[in-house]
Formats: C-alpha cells, sequence, structure tokens
C-alpha cells in the first residue's frame, strides 16, 4: 500500500497515522466471553455487559478493510490437551467451570471448540491473521511481533475484550515494543464498566503513557 497520512482526533492528542503501517488487532472477541456459557461467564460475569462492542468493531473493521489496512484477530485459549496452560491459571478463582471443563460451548477457552470462536458478526476473512494466544496479552508466547514487523507496522488500533485485561495487558506490551497503541472506547469492553473507564484513563493519562484513546466514529471519520 501506497503510504497514506491521516489524523485521527484522540485523547490526549491527536494522533497522525500511515494507513500502510497501521494495524487493526481485534482481542478475543470470542464467545467464550461475550456469549452465556462460555469462560466468561463461568468467572461470574454478566456477558451481555460486552455486547455493545460489537457495532462499532463491525464498523471500523469495514472501514479498514475498504482501506486495505493490516487486520489481526486474537483468540485465549489452550491446546486441548492443556500443555500450554500454567497451573495457576488452571487453579485460579472458584468459577463454576474450569479451563478444560465441558460447557455448553464445548470444552471452555480450549483451541477448535465452538466457544473458542470468533462471535460469527466479526468472524475474520481469509488472509487476516488470527493469533491464538495462551495469556492474556497478544505479544506473550505468539508470533504476532514477528508478523507486525514484517508487515513493517508501528502503530495499532487495539479493540475487543476485556478493556482492563487483555486489551490493557497486550497495549502495555505493545507500547514497550515500539508501537504506538490507539484504542477506540466503544469497541472495547469490560464486565465491570468502571474499570473500563479507568482502564481507558489509565491508557491516555501522563501525555499518553501507554497510548491513545479514540472510538470508532471518529477513526472512521479519519479513514473516509
Ligand atoms: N476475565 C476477563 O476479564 N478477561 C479475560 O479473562 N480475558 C480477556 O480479557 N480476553
Amino acid at each position: 500500500m501506497a503510504a497514506t497520512r491521516v489524523s485521527i482526533d484522540a485523547e490526549p492528542m491527536g494522533i497522525d497515522v500511515d494507513l500502510a503501517r497501521v494495524a487493526v488487532v481485534i482481542i478475543d472477541m470470542q464467545r467464550d466471553f461475550l456469549e452465556p456459557g462460555g469462560f466468561g461467564a463461568a468467572l461470574g460475569n454478566d456477558v451481555s455487559l460486552l455486547a455493545r462492542t460489537v457495532d462499532p468493531c463491525r464498523a471500523l473493521l469495514a472501514g479498514a478493510r475498504a482501506r486495505g489496512i493490516t487486520v489481526i484477530h486474537t483468540r485465549e485459549g489452550h491446546r486441548p490437551d492443556l500443555t500450554d496452560a500454567p497451573p495457576a491459571k488452571l487453579a485460579r478463582g472458584a468459577p463454576s467451570l474450569r479451563i478444560g471443563d465441558p460447557g455448553p460451548m464445548g470444552r471452555i477457552l480450549i483451541r477448535g471448540e465452538p466457544g473458542h470462536d470468533i462471535v460469527p458478526a466479526l468472524y475474520p476473512l481469509p488472509g487476516e491473521p488470527v493469533i491464538d494466544k495462551p495469556g492474556k496479552g497478544a505479544f506473550y508466547a505468539t508470533d504476532l511481533h514477528l508478523i507486525l514487523q514484517n508487515r513493517g507496522i508501528d502503530s495499532l488500533i487495539v479493540c475487543g475484550v476485556t478493556t482492563e485485561v487483555c486489551v490493557h495487558t497486550t497495549v502495555r506490551e505493545g507500547n514497550d515494543r515500539g508501537y504506538r497503541c490507539i484504542v477506540p472506547g466503544d469497541c472495547c469492553g469490560s464486565y465491570f464498566p468502571a474499570f473500563h473507564a479507568m482502564g481507558l484513563e489509565m491508557i491516555k493519562a501522563q501525555g499518553g503513557i501507554f497510548g491513545w484513546v479514540t472510538d470508532s466514529t471518529r477513526i472512521l471519520r479519519a479513514l473516509a
């Protein structure tokens, strides 16, 4: 793609990006987090709180695809034999179903099961990389950094769930690797609205200590 610079209105200040060097990274928009009967629900959460993120993500995806921007999807989950699942993660808390247990959408948070898959509205297109990650951050124990470097990407638009867990961890990891991370708040969600709001505040505080915060409308305006 030829270099095309656009200006995105954001906090704490606007940011210019080269569309050839930006990637939209959609974090863990999986049935396991968004639908009843999955990992998020097993942890005791009201998964309906995440539903409002789907339409803004879908609009942003459409805009990014129309401009030929790199789109990458991630999925949190583990191998069926759980060899990549830390015992401390498996034993954590008192969920109604643990990772690997059979649930209504198959085994909880296991690769290849229906619950592990991305929600139909945001399904990856052929050719869009899908990163299977065992941790909360998308860089940990994955080839995401390599894929981004091979494409010359320097800026990430990070969407998905949940704001203060996998989105935040990925933004922190990306920021430390030198990527400029832009977070559209309406494309992210949490089971805890206060954590969502504070998670966004943390990113943009101190002059943008981890990145920039904006919304899908302002990004789509920049892409138009
Ligand atoms: N529980 C929770 O808020 N999140 C996760 O376990 N994973 C992600 O955020 N994807």
